[in-house]
């Protein structure tokens, strides 16, 4: 009986021996499914996709002992009925390897509109077989301009529109309609639509969406994304209306210069192609042309990003969006040809949606007016529910903090409006909630509302809304200061990743400065998932990049100087590495290389002898500067200098991922060369800073960016210290030098004095802006102060990310998750504890691989941690010890174990390389010993 069963199986083990490859192989399916199928940046399931050779990633389930993924295999079809087993488009074929993302489609080629389903399954360490996954499927959108039937249809709101600040156009917001009739039974139907400007579409009545702000900001000269609905449960058998509110948004609205490379006083329009497919197999198209009617006379009177809304309910219009409303007073639409030159391409990220409810903590009731305190910074606009009286306006105003006398702090706008109204129609409750403007906010301030009734706490609610990712990661520890610090970065992450990455969400400004977002971009990814929005992002820059290889100073470009700034411009070499190092997929190097390449010619162009002389906005507001600047004492040469040598290095790296060997030795040399100048010309021979002046930031710049020679190195550090300390233990930096300390100390082996800057409670420090309240993230270390109160200068943004670039050191260092190897394919594991400030800490994170986790203690003389690494990724862990007792790894002696490796063992750390799963680790630990 026995030998029977065992030559069975062997049996069936030589059958599939010789039909390996074939999907027909009859072996066992037993493991799990694959988990997380998402297609390109991460996308599940979408429909109106934006490129037709997409990558496939999944992870395997963390259980059953799965390890590792010996192959894999993905069908795709045209038909879910063909999968798994006939699959028309593409058959990947057993594939050996242990690669789970990033897989690139090599099937037929697809087509706009064109429907996928997919499907696929993995082999285990075992050469064990999974069950298949369920059914995937992407639907792609319009990918080319000629698959537009539709105009750019709207009304000329120029000639009536109002003047705003600088004597700048402020297109009124337009009302548009279409009603059409279809005679035959339909089956689906599919909405593709865009505006210059922000819209909101409804059919028969209903919203289409919860979008807020689409189709969002982009080089608009170059690029509008489009976005495609299934509208298929809105249309009706006959008669059916589309009703689309627009307004001016980022592409006709105010932006702080307006002197952008798009015609920004052309009047907003929308294209809208509704293309219904019916059950004989036939199709209808309704698209936006001459038959539209409009009308400027709607309840939404003015929206402005800046200036806020004004909502007159008594010219609301009922059920002007659905079929037989009287429209014989609007007026018929302008018709305007798609530009060749703008490319109409399918949204590539998350639309910006509402996404957390703030209810307030507190009111406070003063002479006709009541403040809402939300107790948390926050972007987004605020929900109201308040008693009116007919004809009465409400007004609705915005403040990130109050004075000391309680009154609002809106200085900081500068010139924005930032305030809303609401004109009643009649008397009793009004709901309201704008619809085309944002504001950056804690404090809501309401006037205007029936004084006879009591105000209460649900009169208002601020609903925050930001592009519609997910958390990626948490990060707690023993200290709350460390903790609000946090939340702060989250918060300041939420307010300023508004359909592109900003510099701050409130003032008369909210644009895409590359320099803040070079320095926040890493540690926004431990954050949120957010690797689309940089993607898409990311596309502008390269869309927004001078002939001459600048990069503008934000981006899109809100200037059109054609001026590039180093530090800023870098961006484009920095995020695109720090993206491959955190997801491991090599095409965000593929798309951006030849931007890199060009951004290096501008170094050039702007370098003497390899010194940079390139403009720059230099360690931006950093703390004391000796002669009073914003841009601080660091030499604008050595920065440009310093971040040539980097971004050639960043391209170098590039170029050997991509495997272009030639390019790789170029651009190493290139690194190499400027360098050596650069060590020359501002260092001497004992590795200080000579002929301009020595700041921290100077060796920040030198030792993270590697530029300095050996002999040098281990002087500059100490030069650094003493900088650091002559500043009394404090930072001296500002945007660009801050990122770098911790970096940099900690490759030196300073980790205690990062501690120490980051725990420093007095100015300049993180928790300085803790002490006084902030909950989130300031411009300035001091942008308020119990003692002084406000900083003076009206540049003072209460929500500006930068300095929360220090969260990638509290994930990678506090709590200890890394890539060792990028994509976290190997990870490192390597806290470093300081019982001075912390007692725990812990962090989880979402890796391409899946959750890894790592959570340390320290208590009674004793470290323990706890350790979760997902299946098909290894893990170098780096234990501290204090002591000779041997480490005990789930509660048995090392030795114990033998898949750990040990690695090597030292004073005061133990090294092991671990597989797949959850390690408690138990160790003596006494810092002071
Ligand atoms: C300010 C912005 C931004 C900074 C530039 C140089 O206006 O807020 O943070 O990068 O200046």
């Amino acid at each position: 009986m026995y030998y029977k069963s065992i030559s069975k199986y062997f049996l069936r083990l030589i059958v599939c021996f010789f039909l390996i490859n074939q999907t027909a192989c009859t072996e066992k399916q037993s493991l799990a499914a694959a988990q997380n199928l998402t297609i390109a940046e991460g996308f599940e399931n979408p429909i109106g996709f934006y490129e037709n050779s997409p990558t496939f990633s999944w992870i395997l389930p963390n259980k059953d002992g799965i390890k590792s993924q010996f192959a894999y295999q993905i069908v795709v079809a045209s038909d879910p009925d063909l999968l798994p087993d006939q699959p028309d488009l593409w058959d990947s074929k057993k594939q050996n390897t242990d690669q789970s993302t990033w897989i690139k489609y090599k099937g037929s080629t697809l087509k706009s509109r064109q429907k996928v389903y997919w499907q696929i399954r993995y082999w285990d360490q075992n050469g064990e077989a999974s069950e298949w996954s369920t059914l995937q499927n992407f639907e792609l959108g319009l990918l080319k301009n000629s698959d537009w039937n539709a105009k750019w249809v709207g009304l000329n709101t120029a000639k009536d529109s109002i003047r705003g600040r600088g004597n700048v156009l402020i297109h009124k917001p337009q009302y548009l309609r279409k009603e059409f009739k279809l005679s035959k039974t339909i089956s689906s139907a599919r909405l593709y639509i865009t505006a210059k400007g922000v819209f909101d579409v409804s059919i028969n009545g209903k919203n289409v969406s919860d979008d807020v702000m689409s189709p969002g900001f982009t080089t608009y000269d170059k690029r509008i994304e489009t976005l495609t609905y299934d509208v298929t449960d809105l249309i009706e058998s006959n008669h059916n209306t589309i009703g689309v509110e627009l307004a001016s948004g980022w592409h006709s609205g105010r932006l702080l210069w307006g002197i952008t490379p798009w015609n920004n006083t052309i009047s907003p329009k929308i294209l809208c192609q509704l293309e219904i497919n019916m059950t004989d197999g036939s199709k209808e198209i309704i698209t936006s042309d001459n038959s539209w009617k409009g009308t400027t006379n709607g309840p939404i009177q003015f929206s402005e990003i800046y200036d806020g809304e004004i909502y007159n309910s008594n010219l609301e219009m009922p059920k002007w969006s659905q079929n037989s409303f009287d429209d014989k007073n609007w007026i018929n639409v302008e018709v305007a040809n798609l530009e060749d030159h703008i490319a109409l391409e399918p949204k590539r990220h998350s639309t910006v949606k509402n996404k957390i409810a703030l209810s307030p903590k507190e009111i406070t009731k003063k002479n006709g007016t009541v403040i809402f305190d939300l107790k948390q910074n926050m972007v987004g606009v605020p929900k109201v529910k308040v008693p009116m009286k007919k004809g009465d306006t409400l007004e609705i105003r915005f403040a990130e903090m109050l004075s000391p006398d309680g009154s609002f702090y809106t200085k900081n706008y500068r010139s924005a409006k930032s305030t809303d109204y609401y004109i009643a129609a009649k008397d009793g409750f009004i709901e309201y909630m704008p619809k085309f403007t944002f504001h950056g906010f804690r404090y809501i301030e309401l006037s205007g509302f029936d004084t006879s009734k009591e105000p209460t706490k649900d009169w208002a609610t601020g609903i925050v809304q930001y592009s519609d990712f997910d958390d990626n990661g948490t990060f707690t520890s023993s200290n709350d200061k460390l903790n609000q610090l946090q939340s702060n970065i989250v918060w300041g992450l939420r307010g300023n990743f508004f359909d592109i990455p900003t510099d701050c969400p409130q003032r008369d400004e909210r644009l895409g400065w590359t320099g803040d977002a070079q320095v926040f971009g890493p540690t926004s990814m431990f954050n949120a998932d957010v690797y689309k929005f940089w993607a898409s992002w990311l596309q502008s820059v390269k869309e927004a990049q001078f002939e001459n290889g600048g990069i503008p100073w934000t981006v899109p470009d809100a200037r059109g100087n054609k001026i590039g700034s180093s530090g800023w411009g870098d961006v484009c070499t920095i995020i695109p590495w720090k993206i491959y190092m955190r997801t491991g997929d090599r095409s965000i190097l593929e798309e951006n290389f030849e931007m890199m390449e060009e951004w290096l010619k501008y170094h050039k162009l702007k370098s003497k002898d390899n010194i940079s002389n390139m403009m720059s906005f230099s360690d931006w507001l950093q703390p004391y500067p000796e002669n009073g600047d914003n841009r601080g004492d660091t030499s604008l040469n050595l920065i440009g200098t310093a971040f040539y040598a980097h971004s050639a290095k960043l391209t170098s790296k590039s170029a050997a991922v991509l495997g272009r060997i030639e390019e790789q030795k170029k651009y190493e040399e290139i690194y190499k060369t400027v360098a050596k100048s650069f060590e020359k010309t501002f260092f001497n021979e004992s590795g200080k800073v000579k002929a301009v002046t020595s700041t921290q930031t100077s060796y920040l710049l030198a030792l993270a960016f590697d530029l300095l020679s050996e002999d040098k190195k281990e002087n500059a550090k100490k030069f650094l210290l003493e900088e650091i300390n002559n500043a009394d233990d404090h930072l001296r930096t500002g945007f660009l030098g801050t990122p770098l300390l911790s970096e940099v100390l900690d490759e030196t082996g300073e980790t205690n004095m990062m501690y120490k800057l980051l725990f420093n409670e007095t100015y300049p420090s993180w928790f300085y802006s803790i002490n006084q309240g902030a909950t989130t993230i300031w411009e300035r270390w001091n942008s308020y102060s119990k003692e002084e109160g406000f900083n003076p200068q009206n540049m003072n943004s209460l929500n500006h990310y930068a300095y929360g670039a220090i969260g990638e050191w509290m994930y990678e260092r506090i709590a200890g998750i890394s890539p060792l190897e990028a994509g976290y394919k190997v990870i490192k594991i390597a806290p470093v504890p300081n019982t001075d400030y912390l007692t725990n800490a812990s962090a989880s994170l979402h890796t391409p691989f899946g959750m890894v986790s790592n959570s340390w203690k320290i208590s009674n003389d004793q470290f323990k941690m706890e350790t979760q690494i997902p299946p098909n990724t290894t893990a170098k862990i780096i234990i501290p010890k204090i002591g000779t007792e041997e480490l005990a790894v789930n509660d048995q002696k090392l030795a114990a174990i033998k898949e750990i490796k040990l690695l090597s063992t030292g004073d005061d750390f133990i090294e092991i390389m671990v597989q797949p799963g959850t390690y408690n680790f138990l160790t003596p630990y006494n810092q002071d010993k």
